[in-house]
């Protein structure tokens, strides 16, 4: 924000709402460069009332918030920031596997709710993580991230990849094709992108080729996962539980989901430490002042715009 306001005529939505779309639409019209976050949808309607923007810079990695389609047929370039928030994403991504395997939200409700009564050897019996084996859907720099800090917890990794990777970059984990990684696992992590042919990648069919010692994690976007799917598979036991960061209709949960024991919810927290926020911030402001400047950005998604 300082750089913004050093460099450019810069105009901040500074409530701490997120900015309705007429509002987003008002700010800016008639300026060069929008910065956006998850919240804003930015598609040709927007981009076409907001006409004269030369670069949409997303404040985060996943870009699935923007038509990026629309943008290249605007000739626009779309930039995001990756890298600097994979190891922030992958340590949520334990803390949930951790969270959810040795049932910490039960444990702080009993204390908090003054229902704990003392140690007894069978209260909150979890599972083990170490000799688990846990499966990793998208094996991209976050997927790898989770990998090495499972190689440390002595897990068994295995992957699925929507394309094959070079062995040597990944030392650590087995392909396997994706029923495999279903049927194998008793983690499942989800790191896949979120678009039109990930959507709703785990559904009922999913759930049931699990073991019912399963339990599903999510970093990535909410609609890879059918919700209301996960809550059935949850109530009828057949897989164990579920970590989840995000969520098909945020802030909204499915019915059901908030009432399960056996789920950690966290508020979409993935990138959301002091460092790795300041470093996105800083990323998305280097897209943008590049294209500003006429210069190639370090991070666009469409670079055929780019010429
Ligand atoms: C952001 C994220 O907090 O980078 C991503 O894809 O989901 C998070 O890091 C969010 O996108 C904010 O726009």
């Amino acid at each position: 924000m300082e750089r913004l306001e050093r460099e450019s005529d810069f105009l901040w939505h500074r409530e701490e709402r997120a900015a309705t779309r007429a509002e987003v639409i008002a700010g800016a019209q008639g300026r060069d460069a929008l910065i956006c976050t998850i919240l804003d949808r930015v598609d040709a309607e927007l981009l076409d009332a907001c006409g004269g923007l030369k670069v949409v810079a997303n404040f985060g990695v996943g870009f699935n918030n923007i038509d990026v389609a629309a943008a290249t047929a605007r000739k626009i370039p779309v930039t995001n920031t990756p890298g600097v928030l994979t190891d922030a994403t992958a340590d949520i991504t334990f803390a949930l596997l951790l969270a959810v395997a040795r049932r910490l939200g039960e444990g702080e409700r009993l204390i908090r709710a003054q229902k704990w009564g003392g140690w007894e050897p069978l209260q909150l019996l979890g599972a083990d993580v170490s000799g688990a084996t846990l499966s990793i859907i998208g094996f991209g720099r976050i997927g790898q991230a989770v990998a090495r800090r499972a190689e440390a917890f002595g897990m068994r990794v295995i992957y699925w990849n929507r394309s094959a990777l070079d062995k040597s970059v990944v030392p650590v984990a087995t392909a396997v094709s994706f029923e495999d990684v279903l049927r194998q696992s008793d983690f499942v992590s989800l790191h896949v992108a979120y678009n039109s042919e990930t959507h709703h990648l785990l559904d009922e069919r999913q759930f049931a080729l699990m073991k019912p010692n399963a339990f599903v994690i999510n970093t990535t976007r909410g609609p890879v996962i059918n919700e209301a799917a996960l809550v059935r598979a949850l109530q009828t036991k057949q897989i164990a539980g579920a970590g989840l960061d995000v969520f098909e209709r945020e802030p909204q949960l499915a019915p059901g989901l908030a009432e399960l024991e056996n789920v950690v919810l966290a508020p979409h927290l993935g990138s959301a430490t002091i460092g790795t926020r300041t470093k996105m911030g800083m990323i998305a402001v280097d897209n943008l002042m590049a294209v500003c400047a006429a210069l190639r950005p370090p991070n666009c998604v469409n670079p055929e715009v780019l010429g």
